[in-house]
């Protein structure tokens, strides 16, 4: 099937910056071998983010406008031929827009929610007024219906949505889950159970007597440790392996599967590209199944971005110290009564070896970004 890109640059769901840049980042590093059909949504500039932590109504009428947009382009696309969206968020409140995109489509699907968070606060239990922290009980029709103005179409039955990863719940959104019926596994069920364990219960429940399900993929289940580049980090998470073989577990079941997000991706907060790097395996991935081609391989960032734009990766310099200044000067011989500077300095700096230091993953220097281009 043919895939369709979203990039949905949008942090107004969340009081600190970068989440909305994002999928401009992604979208940059998967042009390379992505030829196929994107969309951008740009947070509009103009719009002056509230962090404001009591105000529980933060940015809700510049997210409605920004998913209005979103949603209604997803389903233009949907009518015009067969795709399979993927979008890249921006703070997970889009979401609300591609899963209900698809709801839309296919009338009755499920939903599974990868995520440290549950993201089932609503205006009357949100602690942080961050309208990240709301979608999947707007999505599922669990109140906030002012964040799905938009949405002519059926919710998600919340029998049919799961999250999966969770391990920071607030106490009223724990009470929002149970009473609206949504099933919930843990990091830790992850942990004890598996991967596939989990994941296939996930599937069993998600599929019950719908049409397809959405998966929505929250970069924050991982461990910050592994991938920091996330707005809200969560300790004690899932490592790596667990979040590919996560996503193997959505290929092996991905004639269910209509659409996926990948979302929080937050370059600022990021860390020698860490979670970039598997954000960008976790897309390609996916296209690759969607596509049902095999050229896309397992993608290390460096090296792709460091061919395509053919930057050099140059070694550190040695650490310049007292003892290695970086820089030989050699003193004169015999004491000159009146030296200038420029005689006591007999090998000038341009004129030192290359330090023989080999280049390693660790002290290879992020090569310079390219110009972003934009979706
Ligand atoms: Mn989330």
């Amino acid at each position: 099937m043919k895939t369709l890109i979203i990039g949905a640059g949008s942090d107004l769901g969340v009081h600190i910056d970068g989440a909305h840049i994002g999928p401009v980042q992604l979208a940059s590093d998967l042009q390379s071998f992505y030829k196929g059909d994107k969309l951008s949504f740009i947070q509009d500039e103009s719009i002056l983010k509230s962090r404001n932590l009591s105000d529980r109504r933060k940015n809700e009428y510049d997210i409605d406008k920004f998913n209005t947009s979103v949603y209604k382009a997803i389903v233009d696309n949907y009518n015009k031929e067969d795709i399979f969206p993927i979008l890249l968020g921006g703070d997970h409140s889009v979401a609300v827009a591609s899963a209900l995109a698809s709801a839309k489509k296919y009338t009755d699907i499920g939903i599974i929610w990868i995520d440290a968070h549950g993201d089932f606060n609503t205006f009357d239990t949100t602690i942080t007024g961050n309208i990240h922290g709301l979608p999947l009980a707007a999505i599922t029709g669990y109140k906030n219906h002012e964040l799905r103005y938009f949405h002519d179409g059926n919710t998600i039955n919340p029998q049919n949505a799961v999250v999966v990863g969770a391990r920071s719940l607030d106490p009223a959104e724990k009470d929002n889950l149970r009473y609206a019926g949504v099933t919930v596994f843990t990091t830790e069920d992850i942990k004890t159970r598996g991967v596939d364990a989990v994941m296939n219960e996930a599937f069993e429940i998600a599929t019950k007597r719908t049409k397809g399900v959405h998966v929505s993929f929250d970069l924050d289940v991982i461990d910050p440790s592994l991938a920091p580049g996330v707005s809200v980090p969560e300790f004690d998470g899932l490592t790596v392996e667990e979040a590919m073989a996560i996503n193997k577990n959505i290929v092996n079941h991905f004639d269910h599967v209509v659409s996926y997000d990948l979302v929080e991706y937050n370059p600022l907060r990021d860390i020698d590209r860490k979670t970039e790097q598997i954000a960008i395996n976790l897309i390609a991935q996916i296209i690759k199944n969607a596509e049902k081609k095999d050229k896309y391989g397992k993608i290390d960032l460096t090296q792709h971005q460091a061919e395509q734009y053919k930057i050099k990766i140059v070694p550190p310099k040695e650490e310049q110290t007292e003892t290695n200044p970086g820089f030989k000067i050699v003193p004169p011989s015999e004491p000159t009564p009146e030296p200038t500077p420029t005689e006591t300095i007999t090998q000038p700096p341009v004129e030192t070896p290359q330090p023989t230091v080999e280049p390693t993953q660790a002290e290879t220097p992020q090569p310079t970004l390219p110009q972003l281009d934009r979706l």
